[in-house]
């Protein structure tokens, strides 16, 4: 880590940019800022949706050290650099009723949060069960469950047959303690066209004429019941955003710079916390992090620790033989590296979200 810096120009800037972020973050700073984070506007949750276990675990992995390669998702081998979590929004058509049908629901994802030039590379539909709600009397029933695509929108009381017979999905399953999960790369991947996205439906039955069986209390045990515990539905959407990400990354290795006594131009900690500038409800995690900033003398003559171009040496050569009409090149930041950001959009939907040139690495005399 590098040493904190005490010049007094260091902190000088320090002050002035953590009085920007607390005093004067002018809405149209902070919209330039949220626009480079790919967000149209201040996201403000109204809901605040437990964040999937999936996204955590990746978020986690990519604190440190960050991806070698910021285009791909290692944990799902895909490209991309944003994963979504979507909720559900569909209704039920009806629950419990002819007996062998246990459920049928609309399930609707809302994808107006992915961006024109995102490109879709993988959709993955979970389909969750509680886990206390499994009942002894429903042990090896085997359950059948079918998606199919809607094919137009749904009205109130609307019929179950109002929708392509040729089910996406069919599978048959025996507990309904665990999540199931399902491909539906290609079918989401039509829906970027709002017009085509109407919406599965889900249909749960039991396997067999009728769903009542003798329960071992003497009366008759309605089958669907265990189905109640059905939770919910979630698309995990990951996506690529080209402009974004770059296609490789080297290793960030400048951790560490030697401790030199100088004003020489280097990198300077600066931890920004998401708190200060007021983003502390929609972003989940990290709640700050360590960006830093360059800062420092480019005297001459240049040395190759200072990373320079054989330009800002001409330009500090000019400068000691007229300080007064050249200036000496800048200290710029010539290495950085992405992080990984956690939030709530604006659909109130979980997003882990990779985000190019964060934290300077290195800096340079330009
Ligand atoms: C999808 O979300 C957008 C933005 O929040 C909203 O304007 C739109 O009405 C939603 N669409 C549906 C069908 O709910
Ligand atoms: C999901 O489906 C797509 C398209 O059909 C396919 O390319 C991809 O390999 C599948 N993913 C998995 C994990 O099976
Ligand atoms: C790309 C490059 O030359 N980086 C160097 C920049 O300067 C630091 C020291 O300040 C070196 O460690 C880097 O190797």
């Amino acid at each position: 880590m590098w040493r904190e810096e005490q010049a007094t120009l260091g902190a000088g800037l320090l002050w002035t940019l953590v009085g920007l972020m607390l005093g004067q973050l002018l809405s149209p700073q902070e919209s330039m800022l949220l626009k480079s984070l790919g967000l149209a506007t201040k996201p403000s949750p109204r809901s605040l949706a437990p964040v999937p276990p999936v996204l955590w675990r990746i978020f986690q992995k990519r604190a440190v050290p960050p991806p070698e390669d910021s285009c791909r998702v290692e944990e799902f081998n895909v490209p991309g650099n944003i994963i979504r979590v979507l909720a559900d929004q569909g209704r039920f058509i009806h629950r419990g009723e002819p007996r062998s049908l246990c459920l049928e629901k609309r399930l609707y994802f809302n994808f107006s949060a992915l961006e024109e030039g995102e490109q879709l590379t993988m959709a993955q539909l979970e389909i969750k069960f509680s886990h206390n709600a499994y009942h002894a009397s429903s042990a090896g029933q085997v359950f059948e469950l079918n998606l199919y695509r809607a094919l137009q929108m749904p009205l109130r009381g609307m019929s179950s047959h109002m929708y392509n017979h040729r089910p996406l999905v069919a599978q048959s399953f025996a507990r309904v303690h665990k999540s199931l999960l399902f491909n539906l790369t290609e079918v989401a991947k039509d829906w970027r066209a709002p017009s085509r996205n109407l919406g599965l439906i889900l249909e749960i039955a039991v396997d067999g004429v009728d769903g009542m069986l003798a329960s071992p209390a003497g009366g008759l045990w309605n089958l669907c019941s265990s189905i109640d515990a059905f939770v919910d539905a979630s698309l995990l959407v990951v996506s690529l955003n080209p402009q974004q990400c770059k296609a490789t990354r080297k290793k960030r290795n400048s951790y560490y710079t030697p401790i030199t006594p100088s004003n020489l131009c280097k990198p300077r900690r600066l931890y920004i916390s998401f708190s200060d500038v007021g983003w502390e409800n929609w972003i989940i995690a990290p709640q700050g992090y360590m960006a830093n900033y360059c800062l420092g003398e480019c005297p001459f003559p240049l040395t190759a620790e200072l990373n320079s171009t054989n330009h800002a040496i001409l330009q500090t050569m000019v400068h000691s033989l007229d300080p007064e009409g050249t200036p000496q090149p800048c200290c710029v930041p010539v290495r950085l590296s992405p992080i990984s950001i956690l939030y709530y959009d604006n659909n109130d939907n979980v997003v882990l979200r990779h985000y190019e040139d964060m934290v300077v690495d290195e800096c340079g005399c330009r």
